[in-house]
């Protein structure tokens, strides 16, 4: 028989097998949620569990005496929530929901939304459609459809990472969430103009094509074409039609209707564009097209005239100096062509993404801040998994499994080194009665994390620092020097090697893939990510790095009679210019993806941050039609526990105490615990012994260490409700006493 317990700090042996049956064991009776410590461990159960998440469920957790007990992502939710509002640790809070590509990252940060949605709705006496917690639920939807995609990993895969900032003013009871603010990270746009074998397109364009009526397609020129080759009809799902309504009523409900028929209008133009193929001209100099009314549908819905976008297409502007003029030449290839083509598709969604999310965080923006006090921050962080195929990583591979790594890194240097060094170091208050004393450093030196933290910090820095993989590649797209594929693979991976020199512990990687018996040029590099080894190719990740979008592009574009196109450009002219020249250098999608990390890694130093670890347990396509047991895959289930550190989490925690506060904050906040109150002689930390003496039930709860107090989530939960109870005793005599002498 296993332990079936709900937090895995109390399992009586702390390794890898007990850990994975206690989480089987759950996992076979439903209970998708258990404890590592504060960290959550969210299992996927792979099919719809709408009891697990109803509105009762909701107010149960709202209900206080659940939250230290039952896992749950309400739990989690509710416990940050107190968190902020009892101004524990520090000001802000994050909660980072991590694990691979479908481990339920989106869905768990959709349901820690929702709940917290419903304790705002709670608050509000008349919860009305303008309220931010309902305009926020209603953006979801809208850029799951912009965003979101079909993978061979997941039926609707995130391909952007997110960060929602809810903003919240007011202390205690009465904090209420005033605005909101949605952060994206680098939406993968190359998915617009192509897709991998057995992927999809990005969900709005099946929505679209399955949902628009016939006659608004036939203003759109979209009827009677039998193929679209960026998103196939014949790719559309029955889900598709339903959801076309979803975000429809989600543009509405955002008021942004105007926005919805340009909307149409500019995706159908992308279809257009994507139908479009070059044909060498009779006179063989310069380029034609047997699908001119694509050209022409794609001109009308984008307000341009239909040569002029051609020729943009196929033509390229050369200078050589800025003062010299601009030399015109056709495109060299079919492939040039077409590369031009897909930068304007690419630029003309993202630019689109970015619109609407401006317009949807301007709904959510400050309604009532009142300026009198500071606003506090929840952030969830819902990044895209850590990918790995089996073909064809690239760069936008390379660029998720990066984040996945700078994540982790944080975990371990903030989390488990934090609590290690901390712990290690301090000194305890024996308890005199009970005499509790964990055998904390036994404990912690159980756990190794120096070689741990050295090898992440050596793979970042194989990928980002000056010697790197984002080097070679940002520096090929500096120097313009025409490197190939092949050339680029071949840099890469000699400066890996020369990385790997002198470096004391050896990173799991890099590892060169075997030597091809054809002996064929190398495009292929291997990474050793702490989620497992991948293969990266090198073709066209130069392209993609570049991302270069042609002046000629954005002079035409600023042409076009379209409002809606002179609103996505009227915002892009600036950022155009702004980020894609420094020092006369166009800033790469690494650079600025790096950049943007490193901002995050602000944020959230900004933090107290809380973790919820979504498991996968198995990697099947079949999983509706199997039973939980044969959903079970025992190694696949480890290597995620390992890979995002639970096992560490485990053992650090099981030592730890996750709050943590001064002797003064604690003795000013729980004076009423203290039979001492209002002795000025007796300094703080002497208050909190007395308070601990006082509660020896509390012993193994609430620590009183020499530099500051230790507590578990139980601990403080405690804590409050003797205060409020013996507060609410005092109030109940004050008033018997008066209404004695009235
Ligand atoms: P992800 O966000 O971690 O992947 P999702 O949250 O999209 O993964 O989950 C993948 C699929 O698993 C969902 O579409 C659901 O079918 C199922 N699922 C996940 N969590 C739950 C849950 N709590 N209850 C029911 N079904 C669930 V990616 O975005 O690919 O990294 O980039
Ligand atoms: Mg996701």
């Amino acid at each position: 028989m296993h332990e079936n317990i709900e937090d895995l700090t109390h399992l009586k042996k702390l390794d890898s097998s007990t850990v994975l049956q206690c989480l089987k064991s759950r996992y076979k009776q439903k209970q998708f949620y258990t404890w590592a410590g504060p960290t959550l461990v969210a299992l996927n159960p792979l099919k719809d569990v709408p009891e697990l998440y109803s509105k009762r469920m909701m107010q149960l957790f709202a209900h206080e005496s659940f939250t230290y007990k039952t896992p749950h992502i309400f739990a989690l939710g509710q416990r940050t929530l107190r968190h902020l509002q009892w101004g524990l640790g520090k000001t802000h809070q994050a909660i980072v929901v991590n694990g691979e590509s479908g481990a339920g990252k989106t869905c768990n940060a959709l349901y820690l939304l929702s709940f917290l949605a419903a304790m705002e709705t709670n608050n509000n006496e008349v919860p009305n459609s303008n309220n931010i917690e309902v305009l926020l639920c209603k953006s979801n939807p809208l850029l799951e459809a912009l965003g979101n995609a079909q993978t061979l990993k997941n039926e609707n895969s995130s391909r952007f990472g997110k960060l929602i900032r809810l903003v919240y003013l007011g202390e205690g009871a009465s904090t209420q969430l005033v605005s909101a603010h949605i952060e994206t990270y680098l939406l993968e746009s190359t998915r617009v103009s192509r897709q991998a074998a057995g992927e999809r397109n990005f969900h709005i364009f099946y929505q679209m094509l399955a949902g628009l009526s016939d006659s608004v397609k036939v203003e759109l020129d979209l009827k009677d074409v039998p193929v679209w080759e960026i998103a196939s009809e014949r790719d559309c799902n029955a889900v598709d039609e339903a959801q076309f309504h979803t975000t429809v009523a989600a543009l509405e409900q955002l008021s942004l209707e105007d926005t919805t028929n340009q909307l149409w209008k500019l995706l159908a133009a992308l279809l257009h564009l994507g139908n479009v193929k070059f044909v060498v001209s009779k006179e063989g100099s310069s380029w034609t097209t047997d699908q001119q009314h694509h050209v022409e549908s794609a001109a009308r819905l984008l307000g341009l005239n239909s040569n002029e976008l051609f020729q943009m297409v196929t033509v390229r502007n050369f200078q050589a100096g800025s003062n010299s003029p601009a030399v015109v030449r056709p495109c060299s290839s079919q492939n040039e062509c077409a590369a031009r083509r897909d930068t304007l598709i690419k630029l003309l969604y993202r630019l689109m993404f970015d619109t609407v999310l401006g317009s949807v965080n301007q709904k959510l923006q400050h309604t009532n801040d009142n300026g009198l006090s500071t606003p506090k921050y929840l952030c969830i962080l819902d990044l895209y998994g850590f990918e790995s195929f089996v073909y064809g990583n690239s760069l936008e591979q390379l660029c998720i499994n990066y984040a996945n790594e700078r994540l982790q890194y944080y975990f371990t240097i903030n989390y488990l080194k934090e609590q290690q060094v901390h712990l290690a170091n301090e000194v305890f208050f024996i308890h005199p009665t009970t005499k509790h004393l964990t055998s904390i450093e036994t404990g912690l030196n159980l756990i190794n994390l120096e070689e741990n933290v050295l090898d992440k910090h050596n793979l970042i820095s194989f990928l980002d620092g000056p010697v790197s993989v984002f080097g070679v590649l940002n520096e090929e797209c500096y120097l313009n020097r025409g490197c190939d594929d092949s050339q680029v693979c071949i840099r890469i991976q000699s400066s890996l090697t020369e990385r790997t020199k002198g470096v004391k512990s050896m990173p799991p990687s890099p590892r060169m893939p075997r030597a091809s018996k054809t002996k064929a040029p190398p495009v292929e590099f291997a990474i050793g990510h702490y989620a497992g080894l991948v293969s990266y190719s090198t073709v066209s990740m130069l392209d993609k790095n570049r991302d270069y979008v042609p002046g000629e592009m954005m002079s035409l574009l600023s042409k076009s009679k379209s409002p809606f196109i002179k609103l996505l450009l009227g915002k892009d002219a600036l950022i155009f210019n702004a980020t894609h020249t420094m020092n006369g250098r166009r800033h790469t999608v690494l650079a600025k993806f790096k950049n943007s990390l490193d901002n995050l890694m602000r944020i959230l130093n900004a933090c107290d941050v809380h973790y919820v670890r979504c498991i996968r347990p198995s990697v099947s396509e079949m999983q509706y039609t199997l039973s939980p047991s044969q959903r079970w895959d025992e190694d696949y289930v480890d290597s995620q526990l390992n890979a995002c550190g639970v096992i560490d989490t485990i053992k650090v925690s099981s030592f730890g105490y996750p709050i943590r506060m001064s002797h003064e904050e604690f003795a000013t906040r729980y004076q009423y615990l203290s039979t001492s109150r209002g002795d000025c002689k007796i300094d703080a930390k002497e208050i909190c012994r007395r308070i601990a003496e006082n509660y020896p039930q509390m012993a193994s709860e609430i620590r009183v260490g020499n530099s500051q107090m230790y507590a578990t989530e139980k601990g403080i939960e405690l804590a409050e409700r003797w205060k409020l109870q013996i507060r609410n005793q005092a109030a109940s005599i004050v008033q018997r006493w008066w209404r004695e002498r009235l």
